[in-house]
């Protein structure tokens, strides 16, 4: 889809000042000094075929520019997409913070969100299975703050010092540089494999939230444990939360890898283009909150990042929406060079000691000065505050603010010791004042030593398909190792979380289901007893938690779902019309599919705008499937392989299928069919294995709805 521009977005932070006129349009082209050129065709020679010459400011200044366009990409997250939009708040938060954002509802604040994947490069695939990176910049009154988290709640380890570590270990290998953007490969589960705190965060990348539908259709976590802190000094402890509006939603594995073939910018695309035409996606935003004095109630640590709050027991608050409302107008402006930190905070917000999270409060400003070169990155148009900046920090490369006067230091008469520092009740952050009295240590509290309570409830909450999702990747990722040894070892790992899990994991590897014991905690100190390090055993209350099941979503709308139409020449016009336009008026958006490009003409003579041809679309890139009647066209598809794969392979991905008139003639010499003849069971089975034949369109919308139909992966699997 060629990018238009979307109209401005009132509620949207606009960086105006460095934003260059759409493209120079009417302007006349010029050097990077405003010196107008002349020929921007040709470089300056002795004499038409000779060499060029050193002269050439015009070159020189051209081609230095583009030697240097590319910087460092992150380390980590480095493959992102960005959106502008606003946050609405509903439910004031005056009792728990004074953060002056979630004081009033129908507060609007401009906020710009950056979605990534963690392991791979910039230009990797949108369809890895990763962790998803969600991030969000609220542009505040008060100043710039940022919640910097995850599409899962829980992280891999639990002290700061372990990270670089754990990226070495998931980036590709060293020697090789392979496998981009993987997590299947030994050195990643050899780490993991001697990390048992990894466990819990592991069950969620190997569930289906790691291969999501769409990013807006992903949760997001804050992970870490805050602080809100209100007028009178109280603090509580608080967990956020993004819930997407349109629910959570993920592909299969297997479409997973074959998206990621067909169009690597699946998710980029996907995002941009609800964007694009007006279907901005939107989380609520909720919020966990624990009174200071609760802070010890729990079977696990408030501190430890790799333990969620099970809603059961804290109940999710939603306090407002986000709305993502307009793309950005330059990748790299904005996307690229926007500069996340989890202490961008504002006055009302602070930290936990969780140890990860300290470790992230150095992090995330060192890191900018690498990748972006300098402290003075605050200033490119993306990050900064539309809250007035004034302080005494100067100079530095590519300083853009002209500081004038004589002062640049604190305390000073010359001019009245401006900028003056804020009160508590101006504005001005003031730690909240923990007490803190302990010795010096380098330790980790026994606390944090239950690796696999919460790694079982997730397991636990899964329904039976979730769960084989689960085993199935466990299969994909071990088996992908060259070392058996790793595999015993993750495999015995397992043995803590579930029994059925672990048997059924060695049975894929053909391994025998190795002991418990066998499995070895490595972090240990130099002078440690490997006793005392051993993962202690939690049972926790909770058996099961409703949340963390995909299949208790939203499943009661199509909105932006993308429907393929299947037809050729001599397609009935109000079999493909009828169905087109209640799909598309209940927001799904349709593409028509036919061997070529071009026009179609239906039954009647009618010429209709083919959008794509087989050669083109793919199965993988939609959400369901639906074969118009028409004679002609039913026979010109017969004999086309590719729509009979197009069937099969939605068949195989359980998704919604529908066929009007002889299209169903189709259908029955596709996967779909054939079971539908094999089981000779009626209409309604067909109906609930999401394969509708001559059924209303009101009937295929529902079928969409649910998303996918599972119980097909159940009873027995097909070829595509
Ligand atoms: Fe990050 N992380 N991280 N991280 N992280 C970065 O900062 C880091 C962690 C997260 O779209 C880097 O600007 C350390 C948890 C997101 O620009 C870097 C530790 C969570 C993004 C960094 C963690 C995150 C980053 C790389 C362990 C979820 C992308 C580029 C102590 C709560 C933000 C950059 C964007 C990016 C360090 C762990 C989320 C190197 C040291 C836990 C979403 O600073």
């Amino acid at each position: 889809m060629k990018p238009s521009k979307t109209k401005k977005a009132e509620n949207s932070k606009t960086n105006d000042l460095a934003k260059n006129t759409e493209n120079g349009q009417g302007e006349f082209l010029t050097t990077n000094q405003g010196l107008r050129i002349n020929d921007d065709q040709n470089s300056l020679k002795a004499g038409e075929r000779g060499a060029t010459l050193l002269e050439d400011f015009q070159l020189r200044e051209k081609i230095t520019h583009f030697d240097h366009e590319r910087i460092p990409e992150r380390i980590v997250h480095a493959r992102g997409s960005g959106a502008h939009g606003y946050f609405e708040l509903s439910k004031s938060m005056t009792k728990y913070t004074k953060a002056k954002f979630l004081q009033t509802p129908g507060k609007r604040t401009p906020v710009f969100v950056r979605f990534s994947t963690v392991a791979g490069s910039r230009g990797s695939s949108d369809m890895a299975r990763d962790v998803r990176g969600f991030a969000v910049k609220f542009y505040t009154e008060e100043g710039n703050y940022d919640l910097v988290g995850n599409n899962v709640p829980v992280f891999f380890i639990q002290d700061a010092i372990k990270f670089p570590d754990l990226i070495h270990a998931v980036k590709p290998e060293p020697d090789s540089e392979m496998p981009q953007a993987a997590s299947a490969h030994d050195t990643f589960w050899d780490f993991i494999s001697l990390t048992p705190e990894s466990m819990h965060t592991i069950m969620w990348a190997m569930s289906d939230r790691a291969i999501p539908r769409s990013l807006r259709m992903i949760e997001g976590f804050g992970v870490h444990t805050f602080r809100f802190v209100n007028e009178k000094n109280e603090s509580v402890f608080v967990k956020f939360h993004w819930k997407p509006v349109l629910g959570i939603h993920s592909v299969t594995w297997d479409e997973a890898q074959k998206i990621s073939g067909k169009d690597s910018d699946f998710h980029r695309r996907d995002l941009w283009e609800a964007i694009e035409t007006g279907n901005f996606p939107e989380w609520n935003f909720g919020v966990q909150i624990v009174e200071e004095k609760d802070e010890f109630k729990f079977d696990f640590d408030l501190l430890d990042p790799t333990k969620l709050i099970p809603e059961e027991i804290v109940p999710v608050q939603i306090i407002g929406k986000m709305t993502l409302n307009r793309n950005p107008d330059n990748f790299f402006a904005e996307t690229e060079q926007i500069a996340f930190h989890p202490g961008h905070v504002v006055s009302g917000i602070d930290f936990s000691n969780d140890p990860l999270l300290q470790g992230r409060l150095f992090s995330y400003t060192d890191t900018q000065l690498s990748r972006l070169g300098s402290p003075n990155f605050h200033e490119i148009p993306i990050n900064r505050p539309i809250a007035p900046v004034h302080n005494n920090q100067r100079d530095g490369h590519m300083r853009q603010t002209i500081n004038t006067g004589q002062s640049g230091y604190n305390p000073n008469t010359i001019v009245n010791n401006s900028p003056v520092q804020a009160k508590a009740m101006e504005g001005g952050f003031v730690s909240y004042n923990e007490r803190i009295d302990s010795n010096k240590v380098r330790a980790r509290s026994k606390s944090f030593f239950d690796h696999f309570s919460q790694a079982t409830l997730f397991y636990n909450s899964q329904s039976d398909v979730e769960k084989n999702h689960i085993v199935d990747a466990f299969r994909f990722e071990l088996g992908k190792l060259e070392s058996t040894a790793i595999r015993e070892r993750v495999v015995s790992m397992l043995t803590k979380v579930d029994k059925m899990l672990a048997a059924n994991v060695a049975e894929g590897l053909g391994i025998p289901v190795p002991k418990a014991e066998q499995f070895l905690n490595q972090n240990i100190p130099a002078d440690g007893d490997p006793k005392k390090y051993q993962p202690i055993n939690v049972k926790s209350e909770l058996k099961s938690s409703r949340a963390l099941s995909m299949t208790t979503t939203v499943k009661d709308t199509v909105k932006t779902r993308k429907i393929a139409i299947l037809a050729a020449d001599g397609v009935d016009e109000d079999s493909l019309n009828t169905m087109k336009h209640a799909l598309e008026a209940a927001g799904a958006s349709t593409k028509l599919i036919a061997p070529n490009l071009g026009n179609i003409a239906t039954a009647k003579g009618k010429q209709i705008k083919v959008d794509q041809s087989f050669l083109i679309a793919s199965s993988v890139l939609f959400d369901a499937v639906y074969v118009p009647g028409g004679k002609r066209s039913i026979e010109i598809l017969k004999e086309e392989p590719d729509a009979i794969h197009f069937i099969n392979e939605a068949y195989k991905h359980c998704k919604a299928i529908a066929a009007d008139g002889k299209g169903t003639d189709l259908l029955y010499l596709t996967a779909a069919g054939i079971k539908i003849l094999n089981e000779n069971k009626g209409e309604e089975t067909h109906v609930a294995y999401g394969i509708l034949l001559n059924r209303s369109s009101k009937e295929f919308i529902k079928a969409i709805a649910h998303h996918r139909f599972w119980d097909r992966e159940k009873t027995g699997k097909v070829p595509a």
